[in-house]
């Protein structure tokens, strides 16, 4: 049995929901035949989410690592390519940090790969008719920061795992009475996409 760690963030900037957390606990529902899945959330603070997730995944050492996290304005699923060694919160986040222009790790690599198969992810996604695409920027706010200390931690542990990040878009209830020309997707396809996701997070590059 393989096992894939699922974090996803608390809600954020006024929302009170967050569609990677709506998702992820879907999925925690969900059987899969040869996989345990385990769900994590996070709060939106800059010290305490990454701290979180390095801790769960050196207790339960997971075969694949999967962070999720909301990007409103997208339009589609995005697994990210890669996570840069830089803090720039334009908004603070929910403890009330905002850093400008700050490494995350000092002296650290400018930055990590996702080593999720993230082509063989969009593909699968397409051949289940849910938009996708690989996206080249996290931003610069806490999905990054969770993105660039969990792969950082890996690699100076050297963690026998694979990781990355996936941004969401917003969930169709986030769009009906405000932000009326963002796009948005249901909660179904969202979880099935995280669940294809799980999957083939898993397979053989
Ligand atoms: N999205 C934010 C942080 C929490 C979340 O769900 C981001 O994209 O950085």
């Amino acid at each position: 049995m393989q096992r894939v760690l699922i974090t996803a963030f608390e809600p954020f900037n006024g929302e009170t929901i967050n569609p990677s957390l709506e998702t992820a606990r879907a999925v925690d529902g969900m059987d899969f035949p040869d996989i345990e899945v385990d769900v994590i959330e996070l709060p939106v603070e800059r010290f305490q989410a990454p701290d979180m997730a390095i801790a769960h995944i050196r207790m339960t050492k997971p075969d694949a690592v999967l962070m999720l996290g909301e990007a409103g304005r997208r339009s589609r699923i995005t697994p990210e390519r890669v996570a840069v060694n830089l803090d720039d919160f334009t908004i603070p986040d929910n403890g009330g940090h905002q850093p400008r222009d700050e490494p995350i790790v000092r002296g650290g690599p400018v930055g990590y790969f996702s080593t999720l198969p993230l082509a063989a992810m969009v593909n699968q996604l397409e051949c289940a008719r849910i938009p996708a695409k690989i996206s080249n920027s996290a931003g610069l706010y806490l999905c990054n920061r969770l993105f660039y200390s969990v792969m950082h931690a890996i690699a100076v542990e050297e963690l026998p795992v694979r990781a990355g990040f996936v941004h969401l878009p917003y969930l169709h209830e986030q769009v009906v009475s405000k932000r009326q020309d963002m796009p948005s997707l249901s909660r179904e396809t969202m979880a099935q996409a995280v669940r294809i996701m799980v999957q083939t997070s898993l397979q053989e590059c």
